[in-house]
Formats: structure tokens, C-alpha cells, sequence
């Protein structure tokens, strides 16, 4: 970093894209910027690893669509640059052509890149409209004097002390040889060049190799093995270069990916092949910060008190489903293609639960969505599900959701919970199963309520809870609790005081949710139930997990 730009550098912020830009061309490491054409494979690259973008010209056209040759203008391009800066952090190099036209055309262009952030700037010393260098022969140069005043017109311009101008040479790809590279290069060093990138289309790296020992460093140097890809990378660096850039890869493979997977679309005539092996949508929503988007909802939209808060019992393992919570929680277990969890919790957010609290235990660290709370039972082993609820106790509060982890059920079933009256309201399966010898290993949540469901599900009448409890008596027995319950602020308050009364009497740790409600009820407080027709399960052993593929 230059002692101007320490000076820009306050204690607390952190060095600009351009200054660190200009570090990486000055650090006595070899470097290297990947490259990227638009927004989404600029965080590509940034998520990668990559130190800095290389904004190439090639690539920037082709996914426009057009040819490298000036066919997009440089606003059009600026325009891309504005999306990429926007959206990473890290500094990015832009392939400026021949600076898009003469020495005020390059004024002009550095000041617009430096309000957007772009760290520097590569110009070749070629003439408008540019030609890609690997086509053609023998491509006209620039006069040495105009392209040194187009430097300075742009060192000259720039508004931030640390944006780098590159000056690019094209002597040995126009077959003019060294001694004219070499010639060039000082006159663009004398200029101003922060540094200059020496390119070449030979198959192997020997007259780069050979430019750089006799510049002997007298300022960084860049390279674009693109055409040389096999020379080892460590002989650049043992040349003492300053970057590679890595130049079109990220365009080519797109071109690569999008063909395979449009031509197997058209071929099969169905998506099903192609969607297990393209990222899924909601790896689109990441990568592009939906995340932030939610949070800033919350922070920023005038609340219309419908929001609602969940809270998700994911503690346990899960041990009847063997190898497959050997290493994460069944939450967290994959059913096509996402884990049971995420499933739910968007399940939940499209029924406007927006603050949803995860209870953890088992694997915890192995539960890592985001955009959610968390709360951690760690003595999840040895305690109930009433334990894992006094976690979240915090967020039992107002209109609120409570949910086991591992179910998954008809979206509609949540809007039916909303649409009830009742302070407590629970959702139970009218077309629940007999009880048969092979089972429960687990406890199964049956319920009895004033009214038995009419199992058309149009119009049930209001319906309350009278017991629950796995060992009701079949002829008791009105359908069975789905694990999915939900609240209004004073259903959230009778929640609170029984849990304080439970834990008074001693057994809050070792009780379940169905006690818990069981407890309300005979209490005399009306717990609403919502009858629904099947279409749930929750997920205990290998052959629910097999059925909740074929749920969904
Ligand atoms: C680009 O990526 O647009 C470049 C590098 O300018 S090259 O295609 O090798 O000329
Ligand atoms: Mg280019």
C-alpha cells in the first residue's frame, strides 16, 4: 500500500478495493484474478476464494451476446462493472480495450469507474474499435506517444490515489518482437503505468518468460496464460510475476453447463433429468442475498401484525433411522433434495411465521440454515420435549407457531390453524391409523375432542380437545396430533404459565407436549382442534423417511 493511501485508511474501515488492488500488484506474491462477466459469476468468484475480478472484455461481450469488438459500448459496460462492484467485495480489474476511445474518452472512463468502485483499469495499446488479440494477424498498434498520453490523461483523472491503470502490450502478439515490447513498456512505465501486462498467443510461456527477465521488474508485471495453460504456475512465480489472470474460464464453462443441460431439456422433453445436478433454487436465493432482504423486512416494512413466530423442537436424533443421524440430526436429513428442515421452515414463512427459533441438542452445529434463531437444549439426551420448549421460552410469545422438526403436512393445514378462534389451536388427524402390534417403538399422540370429525372436512363445527395422551382408550380415540400447534398471545401466555406450573411440581424436564396440553384442557381452557384428512407424517424411522419422498 503507498503512504497515500495509508493515509485514506482510518483505524476502523477496511482498505479500499482500489488500495488493495494496488497491495496485490506490489506484494512480492504471485496473484491471480479470476474472471467474471456480470453480477452472479462476480460472486462466483468472490465466494471462491479469489482475491480480485478480471472484468474481461471477451467475456462481458459474449454474454451480451455480441463480438469483441467494441460492439457493446462503454456505458453498456460500465453498466455490467456497476452490477459486479455492487455486488462483491473485493477488487475488480477491468479489461478497458483501448480505453474506448481517445485520451478524453479514457478521462472520462476513469472518473465513471472510480465512483463505482472498480479498482483499476487494463488498456491495450491498440487502436478503436479493438479486435480480440487472438484473432487475426499482425493487429495494428497504437502510436507509442498517443497511448502514453492516454495514461496520463487517465492517471490524471482518477479520483481515488490507489486505482491502477495497466498498460497492455501487444508488440509480441502483433509479431513485432521484443525489443519493440520492451520499448513500449518503458514509454508506458515513464507515462504513469502502475504496471504493465505483457500478452502473448504462443503456445508456451518462453517469450513472456523472456520479456520479464529483461524488464527485470522495473514495474509489476500481468500476465493471460490462457494460450499457455500448461506452463506450471510456479515458473511465474519463480519469474517474479505480479497476476495472472485467469481470463474467460468462467464464461467458457457457462457456455459449457448451459448446453449440456438445455440439450438434455430439449432431448428428454421433461426436467426431471437435469434437476439433481443444476443447484437448486433456493442456492439462487442465497447466492443473490435473499436473506438480507427478509431482515431488512422486518426492519424497515410498517408491521401489520399478521407476522408470527415459530418455534421448531429439533433436538433429538433420531436414532431409529441408524446411520443416517450418525453424523446430523434427523432434522437435517436430506428428503429430495432438502433437508426436512428447510422444508418446514418454508412451509412456515409462506404462512408468514417469520421469527422462527430452532431448539437444538443432538449434532447442533450441523444445523446451520439461515435466517433462523437458535436455542440450544444440551441436555437433550437425558431430558423431554418440554426441556427443549423452556430453551425458546423467550419467543413463546404473541401469535406463535409450535412445531416438531421432523413433520411435513399440506401448507393449507397452517392457514387453518391462523383461521380458528380458539387461543390454542392443534391440528390432528381425523384419518389417523389403528394402533397395530408392530408398533409404536414411539409414542403416538392421539387425541379425544367434543366432537368426532365428520371426515368431510368442509364444515366441521367447532371442535375442543378433552384429553390426549398415547394410551387413550381406542373407543376414545378422535384422531391424532400432527406435531403442529399454534398460538395467539394469550394462548402463548397459557403455554408460559403452565410450563412455570410443570416445572414447579418438578417435572418440566422429563414431560411432553402432550402432557402439556393434556394439563390445559383438563384445566377447563379450550384448546381448538383442526381436523385434517392425512397427508402428514413425521419422519421416525426408514420407511417414513422413504414415505416422505414420496409425500412430496
Ligand atoms: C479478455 O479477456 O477480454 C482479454 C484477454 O482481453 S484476451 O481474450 O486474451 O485478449
Ligand atoms: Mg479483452
Amino acid at each position: 500500500m503507498t503512504a497515500q493511501s495509508a493515509l485514506q485508511v482510518s483505524a476502523d474501515s477496511p482498505p479500499s478495493k482500489a488500495s488493495r488492488f494496488r497491495a496485490m500488484l506490489n506484494s512480492k506474491n504471485l496473484e491471480f484474478l479470476m474472471e467474471a462477466h456480470n453480477g452472479l459469476s462476480a460472486k462466483i468468484v468472490e465466494e471462491t476464494g479469489f482475491s480480485g475480478i478480471w472484468a474481461s472484455g471477451l467475456s462481458m461481450s459474449a454474454a451480451l451476446g455480441v463480438r469483441d469488438n467494441n460492439e457493446a459500448s462503454w456505458t453498456q459496460i460500465l453498466e455490467v462493472l456497476e452490477f459486479m462492484s455492487d455486488c462483491t467485495s473485493i477488487p475488480i480489474l477491468v479489461d478497458g480495450d483501448t480505453g474506448w476511445g481517445n485520451f478524453n474518452n479514457m478521462r472520462r472512463a476513469v472518473v465513471k469507474l472510480c465512483q463505482r468502485d472498480i479498482a483499476a483499469i487494463c488498456i491495450e495499446d491498440k487502436l478503436f474499435p479493438k479486435t480480440n488479440s487472438f484473432l487475426g494477424d499482425g493487429q495494428p498498434l497504437a502510436d507509442i506517444d498517443e497511448f502514453c498520453g492516454k495514461i496520463k490523461a487517465g492517471k490524471d483523472s482518477q479520483t481515488h490515489p490507489d486505482f491502477s491503470i495497466i498498460a497492455r502490450l501487444e508488440a509480441l502478439i502483433s509479431g513485432l518482437g521484443m525489443a519493440e515490447a520492451l520499448r513500449r513498456a518503458e514509454a508506458y512505465h515513464a507515462a504513469g503505468a502502475d504496471a504493465v501486462l505483457i500478452h502473448s498467443k504462443k503456445s508456451d510461456a518462453e517469450e513472456v518468460l523472456a520479456f520479464t527477465r529483461e524488464w527485470a521488474n522495473r514495474c509489476p508485471v500481468v500476465i493471460v496464460p490462457t494460450k499457455y495453460p500448461w506452463t506450471p504456475t510456479d515458473r511465474f512465480r519463480e519469474a517474479g510475476i505480479s497476476i495472472a489472470i485467469w481470463a474467460n474460464h468462467n464464461m467458457r464453462a457457462s457456455i459449457t453447463a448451459m448446453r449440456e443441460t438445455s440439450r438434455r431439456i430439449y432431448r428428454e422433453e421433461s426436467i426431471e433429468g437435469v434437476d439433481k445436478e443444476i443447484v437448486k433454487v433456493r442456492d439462487v436465493f442465497e447466492l443473490t442475498g435473499n436473506d438480507e432482504l427478509s431482515e431488512a423486512e422486518k426492519r424497515y416494512l410498517p408491521s401489520d401484525g399478521e407476522g408470527h413466530r415459530g418455534i421448531v423442537l429439533a433436538a433429538s436424533r433420531g436414532a431409529e433411522l441408524g446411520k443416517l443421524t450418525e453424523d446430523k440430526p434427523k432434522c437435517m436429513i436430506d428428503v429430495r433434495g432438502e433437508p426436512l428442515l428447510g422444508r418446514l421452515v418454508s412451509a412456515l414463512k409462506n404462512a408468514r411465521v417469520n421469527d422462527v427459533t430452532v431448539v437444538r441438542g443432538y449434532k447442533k452445529d450441523q444445523i446451520n440454515l439461515p435466517s433462523l434463531s437458535y436455542v440450544d437444549n444440551d441436555l437433550y439426551e437425558n431430558t423431554g420435549e418440554l426441556a427443549s420448549l423452556a430453551c425458546a421460552r423467550a419467543a413463546i410469545t404473541g401469535s406463535c407457531i409450535i412445531a416438531y422438526g421432523d413433520v411435513l403436512f399440506r401448507q393449507y393445514y397452517l392457514d387453518q390453524l391462523f383461521e380458528h378462534n380458539a387461543d390454542i389451536v392443534i391440528a390432528a388427524d381425523a384419518l389417523w391409523k389403528e394402533r397395530t402390534s408392530s408398533d409404536p417403538k414411539w409414542v403416538r399422540d392421539f387425541i379425544s375432542a367434543t366432537v368426532k370429525s365428520s371426515q368431510d372436512f368442509i364444515d366441521d363445527k367447532p371442535v375442543y380437545l378433552t384429553a390426549m395422551g398415547a394410551d387413550l382408550a381406542t373407543t376414545d380415540i378422535h384422531g391424532e396430533w400432527i406435531g403442529l400447534a399454534r398460538m395467539t398471545e394469550r394462548g402463548s401466555e397459557i403455554i408460559r404459565d403452565e410450563m412455570d406450573a410443570l416445572q414447579k411440581e418438578g417435572k418440566l424436564n422429563t414431560a411432553g407436549l402432550v402432557d402439556l396440553f393434556h394439563r390445559i384442557a383438563n384445566k377447563g381452557h379450550k384448546i381448538g382442534i383442526v381436523y385434517v384428512p392425512g397427508q402428514w407424517l413425521d419422519v421416525d424411522d426408514a420407511s417414513d423417511l422413504s414415505a416422505a419422498g414420496r409425500f412430496l
